[in-house]
């Protein structure tokens, strides 16, 4: 009844996967996928949607019809079930998936339509690189003979995207969607605005960006690179795409500094009914009046905590994005405001105010570590994202201790391990990626050697929810740019963010990294071939 080519009888090669599950144990007798293999997945369930997602991947290399039909499914079909994996525990169950694949199909199992997904990643990986052809290629569709328990290290791992500092249109956004989610990345953290650029419509407040939008880095402003924004349909879109990836997406509005593009949209917005006339009292930058700035510099605007033009403006930014937004977390930015422009108690006076209009949303505030310093009072349970190098007993590591203090949980992004926007080495291309965090340049070695559990002493697992791996955009104009800025370290990333601290080793990782570039090649996805890894 089947054409299938024959079972094998031997063992299985160990399959290169990235993230490397938590189990792997290699079988014998292999499956592969033929043209009359279905995909079984219990109609109307949760399960059935990612079955479909399943078929979606698979269609266009093999170019079988892969229907997903009811079950029980027969010999040589894959078959996806909800709440049939005993194997987790459970702290296990939120991501986790149990993947049994031999002669006679493949089970995935997991208790939510989250681990489904996180198992369907897996089984791509399991077929040759080939799949991930967007047209028809030859097979065989082989998946070796193994048996995988696997769950997250961490609950958030996280890939940041600004689309400030240069424009990005919701369709790159949604395709690095695609390929962030293939390394089981569940939460896109979308900075959307910065001193030379705002990029999402705000109802109410017209100019952010008739005005805010029209600049980015480099580009002297208006002319060479126009900026651009998204309208609030665009940016539901690209949360309904996350979501469709099991993505949250968490919005942050940069304040009380990195928001010029916000003061010269407002500054003189003397008629806007809901401001009270005088909104000149939202700029406390070092320039008075404010003016643009498109070289890239950092931490000369600020907005002030005296005005109340200033929260009226972040009330409606952070409520309009709040409800369209998935994530449990509001990002409100706080990092780097120089005591020159606001000191700490100002600072802190704008920081307090502030988080109150995000829990108001039902919102769990989320902030660049500096939030958790002096004279703050985040909720419990708020988040601070560690993003300076400083690590062991530095004293720099003093924003980690106080957030710690504060009971606030943790996102490790240090600069030197994390930021995807500094350079892979020195003499990588001259126009792309930043320095300052990595002179000697940051490789997927330096993305992937490095424990956030142990980062900072005394900052552990207790504290830290999780990874996030941050592309500023101050270099980078297109997809392609970004895409060879990103891959592979976010892939390095990925790991560090979900396998055990104890089951990673730089040595193994490699040629488990290496079988990644056939399949982001196949996929069409620009990446640095960086010598660092043996590409074969
Ligand atoms: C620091 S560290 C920034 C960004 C820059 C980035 C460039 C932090 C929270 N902010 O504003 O884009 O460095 O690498």
């Amino acid at each position: 009844m089947s054409s299938s080519p024959p079972a094998s009888a031997a063992p299985s090669a160990a399959p290169q996967l990235v993230p490397e599950p938590v189990s792997t144990a290699v079988g014998t007798g292999d499956f592969t996928i033929t043209r009359h293999t279905h995909i079984v997945a219990k109609p109307g369930s949760a399960a059935r949607v990612v079955a479909e997602d399943l078929a979606a991947y698979l269609r266009p290399a093999t170019g079988y019809p892969l229907p997903v039909v009811s079950g029980p499914g027969g010999d040589r079909d894959i078959r996806l079930a909800l709440g049939d994996a005993p194997e987790l525990t459970p702290g296990q169950t939120a991501e986790g998936y149990v993947l049994d694949a031999g002669r006679d199909g493949v089970n995935l199992a997991a208790d939510t339509a989250h681990g489904l997904f996180n198992g369907i990643q897996t089984i791509r990986q399991l077929l040759p690189a080939r799949i991930e052809s967007p047209t028809t290629v030859p097979g065989p569709w082989t998946i070796p003979s193994v048996h995988i328990v696997d769950y997250p290290r961490y609950a958030y791992r996280g890939f940041m995207l600004d689309i400030a500092r240069h424009f990005q249109t919701p369709e790159t956004v949604m395709r690095l969607i695609d390929e962030a989610s293939a390394y089981k990345i569940n939460t896109l953290h979308l900075h959307v605005s910065d001193d030379q650029g705002f990029r999402i419509v705000i109802n109410g407040f017209p100019n952010l960006t008739d005005i805010g939008s029209q600049g980015s880095v480099g580009t002297d402003g208006r002319t060479m690179d126009p900026g651009g924004f998204w309208t609030q349909q665009d940016y539901r879109g690209v949360v309904a795409y996350a979501a469709a990836h099991f993505m949250s997406v968490v919005p942050e509005v940069d304040s009380p500094g990195h928001n010029n593009a916000i003061i010269m949209s407002e500054y003189d917005d003397t008629t806007n009914p809901l401001l009270n006339g005088h909104p000149q009292d939202i700029n406390c930058s070092v320039h008075n009046p404010p003016q643009w700035n498109f070289i890239g510099d950092v931490g000369f605007s600020a907005m002030c905590p005296e005005s109340e033009n200033s929260f009226t403006i972040y009330h409606a930014i952070i409520s309009q994005l709040s409800a369209m937004s998935t994530s449990p977390y509001y990002h409100l930015g706080g990092d780097e405001v120089p005591s020159t422009v606001l000191d700490q108690d100002r600072y802190a006076a704008f920081i307090n105010a502030e988080m109150p209009l995000v829990t108001a949303q039902g919102k769990i505030p989320m902030g660049w570590a500096e939030l958790a310093g002096p004279g703050t009072n985040p909720p419990a349970g708020s988040v601070a994202e560690y993003w300076n190098p400083a690590s062991g007993t530095s004293p720099d590591t003093a924003t980690a201790h106080e957030a710690v203090a504060k009971n606030m949980k943790i996102v490790m992004a240090p600069a030197n391990h994390a930021y995807l926007d500094q350079k892979y080495a020195p003499d990588t291309p001259p126009d792309l990626g930043l320095t300052w965090a990595c002179n000697s340049g940051c490789d997927v070695d330096q993305f992937y050697n490095w424990d956030p559990g142990s980062y900072v002493t005394g900052v552990t697992d207790q504290n830290v929810i999780g990874v996030e791996g941050a592309m500023w955009g101050e270099t980078v104009r297109n997809l392609s740019e970004v895409q060879y800025l990103v891959f592979p370290r976010l892939i390095a990333l990925s790991e560090v963010g979900w396998t055990p601290q104890a089951a990673r080793d730089y040595d193994g990782f490699l040629p488990r990294l290496a079988a990644q570039g056939p399949r982001l090649t196949m996929a069409g996805t620009n990446f640095y071939p960086t010598p660092k890894v043996p590409w074969g």
